[in-house]
C-alpha cells in the first residue's frame, strides 16, 4: 500500500486554492506542503465556481479578479486565509471575511517603486503623445513631418504635478517628479507629516485647487464607496484645457463616460488610463479616441515585482496556516497570537 498515490489514499496535506496562474516554481514550492487546487490555465472563475472552489480549502491565493464576500465564503467552513496578490484589496469585503474568521492579506511595499515608475511612464506617454506618434510612424505618415505638424505634446519638466492619494506609491511618484524640476502639489484624506512632505517636496492643497492648478493630475488613491467617481464631469470641468489626467489607481475612481466625453470635446488635453470601470471591458468611446493612452492594468507588471508579489502572498498564506501572524495582515483584530 506504501506505493499508492495521494489521490487513491486521499492527501494528508492541507488543501489550498491558487485561483490564478502563478510562476511554476512558486506553485511547485506550494505543492511540497499543500494539496493544491491550481488554475494554471487562468480562466477566471464565475462567482458560483469560486464559491465551490473555496469549499474544503484552508487557504487561497487570489488576485483582484476574485471577489471575496459573504457569498464566496458561504461554504468555506475550513478557510483561514485569503492572500491577495495585489496591494489594493477592494475585491475583499473585509468585514464579511472577519465575520467568517478569515484572515485577509495583501502585498504592500514590494510593488511601490515599479508602480511609481509606471505612473511616470504613463504620464510621459500621455503628455508627449508617444503611442499616437508610434501609430503615425507605423501608418507611414513620417513624410508629413513638419515643425508644426508632429503630434505636439505638453511639457513635463517644470510643470505642476497634482497627486491625488499620497500613500507609498504617490510619494514615490512625487520623488521622481522632483528630478524633473516639477512643482508637486497633493491632496489626500490626511496630510503627510512635515518630514514626509519635505522628502517629497510636496505641498498639501484642496482637491479643487489641485484640479484648477495642476498641469498633470495623477490618481493613486485606493478605491472605496467614498472614492467612487472622485473625478467626474464636475471635477474635469475644473481642470485646465491643457491638462492631462492619469489613472493608475482603480477603475471607478474616474467616471469613464464623463472622461470620454471631455476628451472628445478636447476639454482637457489627454488622459492615460491603466485601470477602467468594469475592466476588462473598456468604455467603447475611449477606444475611439486618439488623445488617450490605454494600458491593461500593468502598473506592477515587471517580472521581478510580480515574482515578489507572489512570494509575499505565499509568505502570508504559510504564516497564517502555521498559526503565525502574516506579515501583511489587513484585519489584524482577527489574530489572537
Ligand atoms: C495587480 C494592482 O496586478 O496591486 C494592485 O493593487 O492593481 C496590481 O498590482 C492587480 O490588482 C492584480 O491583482
Amino acid at each position: 500500500m506504501k506505493t499508492q498515490s495521494n489521490s487513491l489514499l486521499g492527501s494528508s496535506k492541507p488543501k489550498i486554492l491558487v485561483a490564478r496562474a502563478i510562476f511554476p516554481e512558486a506553485l511547485a514550492k506550494l505543492e511540497e506542503s499543500f494539496d493544491v487546487r491550481s488554475n494554471q490555465e487562468d480562466r477566471i472563475f464565475t462567482p458560483e465556481e469560486l464559491q465551490k472552489e473555496l469549499s474544503g480549502v484552508v487557504g487561497a491565493l487570489v488576485a483582484g479578479s476574485e471577489r471575496i464576500d459573504a457569498n464566496a465564503l458561504a461554504h468555506a467552513e475550513n478557510l483561514k486565509i485569503v492572500a491577495n496578490i495585489s496591494v489594493g484589496y477592494n475585491n475583499f469585503d473585509v468585514p464579511a471575511m472577519t465575520a467568517a474568521g478569515v484572515m485577509a492579506t495583501n502585498t504592500p511595499d514590494v510593488l511601490t517603486d515599479t508602480t511609481a515608475d509606471f505612473g511616470f511612464a504613463l504620464l510621459m506617454a500621455t503628455a508627449r503623445r508617444i503611442t499616437e506618434s508610434e501609430h503615425w510612424v507605423r501608418a507611414g505618415q513620417w513624410d508629413k513631418w513638419s515643425i508644426v505638424n508632429n503630434p505636439l505634446g505638453m511639457d513635463i519638466h517644470h510643470s505642476t504635478l497634482g497627486i491625488v492619494g499620497m500613500g507609498r506609491i504617490g510619494q514615490g511618484i512625487a520623488k521622481r517628479a522632483l528630478a524633473f524640476g516639477m512643482k508637486v502639489i497633493y491632496h489626500n484624506r490626511s496630510r503627510l507629516s512635515d518630514a514626509d512632505e519635505k522628502a517629497c517636496g510636496a505641498k498639501y492643497v484642496s482637491k479643487e485647487e489641485l484640479l484648477r492648478t495642476a498641469d498633470h493630475v495623477m490618481l493613486v488613491l485606493p478605491y472605496s464607496a467614498q472614492s467612487h467617481h472622485t473625478i467626474g464631469a464636475k471635477e474635469i470641468a475644473l481642470m485646465k484645457p491643457t491638462a492631462t489626467l492619469i489613472n493608475i489607481a482603480r477603475g471607478g475612481i474616474v467616471d469613464d463616460a464623463a472622461l470620454a466625453q471631455a476628451l472628445k470635446e478636447k476639454r482637457i488635453f489627454a488622459a492615460g488610463l491603466d485601470v477602467f470601470e468594469g475592466e476588462p471591458v473598456v468604455h467603447p468611446d475611449l477606444l475611439k479616441l486618439s488623445n488617450v493612452v490605454l494600458a491593461p492594468h500593468i502598473a506592477s507588471a515587471t517580472e521581478a515585482t510580480r515574482r515578489a508579489m507572489v512570494d509575499l502572498a505565499i509568505e502570508n498564506l504559510c504564516a497564517a496556516l502555521a498559526g503565525k501572524k502574516p506579515p501583511s495582515l489587513i484585519n489584524v483584530e482577527i489574530y489572537s497570537g
